[in-house]
């Protein structure tokens, strides 16, 4: 397969969320050795730096249901704008995060640049809320209903166009705790959702077989956005919201080998790192290993 340069960029982004912590993410990730493990792949690697993202202390709230609107908008366009310039200068956009409303600025990035993008959602949780649907108004709960086209005009707009995403070509993989109203939406849109029932009862390897299935199916490029809360917390307890029984560290290696070998990848972000919440940077570590194997590592 050929291998793209790639560019990593930091969103050391806090706001989508309830607790401190995740805008060190990306740092704690870059400590993990990720660049000097892609190098090692054959790689070319650049790394481009962090995003500017106001921290809460210096701002206001504003609307408690959708909290930090106007930074995480404002913020989310300077995302999509280094996104866009390095998919422009044919290399691979490696994101790190930061909580996952930062999804919404790499999508609208790399989306512009596709006919018809398909999408991975790696993710304990639906991220399909809205501000009318959410319990807590915090926007990572919502990124994925903004990237579909679906909730406030200022995020659903971001750089100037919407849907970034069709539902038809989106699969969430990993899902066990959905809200009320994000139930309703994947009913609407008829959203694949392979939740915790499907891994176990199907085995990871023919839910990636069937979700590689899905994202590549007339589209011309795939995002990976992967949550690290995915996955079991007992294998990456450093996120802000974990949830018991989930993925395991093997079956999200699988998953990240199955996509490696389909060779379909156009881009990626890894999201949700809380180094404060961590033990000894393992979730990091997990983020780095995974993204070993969606780069093609292998053990023999
Ligand atoms: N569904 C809940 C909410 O909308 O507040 C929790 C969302 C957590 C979202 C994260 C990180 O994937
Ligand atoms: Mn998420
Ligand atoms: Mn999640
Ligand atoms: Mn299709």
């Amino acid at each position: 397969m050929e291998k793209k340069p790639i560019s990593i960029i930091g969103m050391p982004m806090d706001l989508g969320q309830g607790r401190r912590g995740v805008d060190m993410g990306p740092s704690a990730i870059r400590y993990a050795s990720a660049q000097s493990l892609l190098e090692g792949l054959g790689y070319e690697v650049e790394d481009i730096g962090d995003i500017s993202v106001p921290s809460p202390e210096s701002i206001q709230i504003g609307n408690p249901k959708l909290k930090y609107l106007t930074e995480i908008k404002d913020v989310c366009e300077k995302l999509s704008e280094t996104v866009s310039s390095v998919v422009e200068r044919k290399r691979f956009p490696l994101v790190f995060g930061g909580d996952h409303s930062m999804a919404i600025g790499t999508i609208a990035g790399v989306a512009k640049h596709y006919n018809n993008m398909g999408l991975i959602w790696f993710d304990a949780h639906g991220d399909l809320n809205t501000g009318k649907t959410s319990p807590s108004g915090n926007i990572h709960g919502m990124s994925l209903a903004v990237s579909l086209g679906i909730g406030d005009p200022d995020l659903v707009n971001i750089s100037g166009y919407a849907p970034k995403v069709r539902p038809e070509n989106t699969v969430i993989i990993g899902a066990r705790e959905l809200d009320p109203g994000e139930k309703e939406l994947i009913a609407q849109l008829g959203i694949k959702v392979f939740t915790m029932h499907e891994i176990d009862r199907l085995g990871m390897a023919r839910v990636m077989d069937e979700a590689i299935g899905i994202v590549s199916h007339d589209t011309d490029g795939v995002h990976l956005s992967l949550d690290l809360d995915g996955l079991d917390p007992k294998d990456a307890p450093g996120v802000g919201t974990p949830v018991p029984g989930g993925i395991t560290y093997r079956e999200s290696h699988l998953a990240m080998e199955m996509l490696a070998e389909a060779g379909i990848l156009t881009s990626a972000e890894f999201v949700e790192v809380n180094p404060i919440l961590d033990r000894e940077n393992q979730t990091a570590k997990v983020a780095v290993a995974l993204m070993g194997s969606v780069f093609g590592q292998k053990v023999l």
